[in-house]
Order: structure tokens, then C-alpha cells, then sequence
């Protein structure tokens, strides 16, 4: 074989290699990310590890229930005293959340109770609680998919 020819032999080897290697890549990459489904998480700043809960069995679409959101420090001690507001909505859909959820009470050991949730489509929604306690204020964003 000319030294011509043996490059040219190479040249299409390479070619079909990366054609094939993209194929591989394009069929296995899913068609668009999952959300992070982790009902524990750190906040945004790393104050506080929060962790989300239904009160009362999973929720369904339609029905206003609550959740208890639990918060503790990065060394695990309970944060007592803070205030939570809720926010958040549909990603996909840019809208917000059908209620106004309000944290009611204080159940001790770090836990709060949110009251009027509702999710009133099924899909992808967003919690975004903003948490401000004596020791900060941070923000934790969780993911749920009804
Ligand atoms: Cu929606």
C-alpha cells in the first residue's frame, strides 16, 4: 500500500469512528435533564440542611394539604425560631403556585409546618422556601413531579 493511500484509509477509519461514537452519544443522552427529585438538600448558601416531607401521604392533584419542612444546622442541630416563606410554580408552564402557602406552626425539633399547598396540574413544580432564622438567611429550592 502507497503511504497515500494508507492515510486515506485512516482518514475514513476516523470518520466513521466519531459518526459512530456521536450516534452512541446522541441516542443515549436523555431528550431533556430530569429534575433533582431529593426531598433533602442543602440550602443555596449551605446554612442550612432542609429537608421537605407531605404531612399526610403523597399529595394528589387538586387536593390542599400540608407538608412539614424540617430545618437543622450543617452540624445537624435543629433551627428553632425561623421564619419560612413559600414560593415557587410550574418551570415549564411559568406560573406560580395556586395558593399562598404559609408556614402555621412550629411542631419542635427543627420542623414547620406549611399550610395551603396545592398542586393543580400535574407536571414538574417547584417549593422555593425562603428561610430566615437568628443565625441567617438562606434559601433551598426543591423539585417535585406529580
Ligand atoms: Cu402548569
Amino acid at each position: 500500500m502507497s503511504s497515500t493511500w494508507r492515510m486515506v484509509v485512516g482518514a475514513i477509519g476516523l470518520v466513521a469512528l466519531s459518526v459512530a461514537f456521536l450516534a452512541i452519544v446522541y441516542m443515549t443522552a436523555p431528550a431533556s435533564p430530569e429534575p433533582d427529585l431529593a426531598r433533602s438538600r442543602s440550602s443555596a448558601k449551605g446554612l442550612f440542611a432542609v429537608s421537605i416531607a407531605p404531612e399526610a401521604g403523597e399529595p394528589r392533584q387538586g387536593d390542599l394539604h400540608a407538608w412539614v419542612v424540617t430545618v437543622k444546622t450543617r452540624q445537624g442541630a435543629p433551627v428553632e425560631g425561623a421564619a419560612i416563606t413559600v414560593g415557587g410554580g410550574m418551570p415549564e408552564h411559568a406560573h406560580g403556585l395556586p395558593t399562598s402557602p404559609e408556614a402555621t406552626a412550629y411542631l419542635g425539633d427543627g420542623r414547620y409546618r406549611i399550610e395551603g399547598m396545592k398542586f393543580s396540574m400535574t407536571g414538574w413544580w417547584q417549593l422555593k422556601l425562603a428561610i430566615a432564622a437568628p443565625s441567617g438567611v438562606d434559601e433551598a429550592t426543591f423539585n417535585l413531579v406529580l
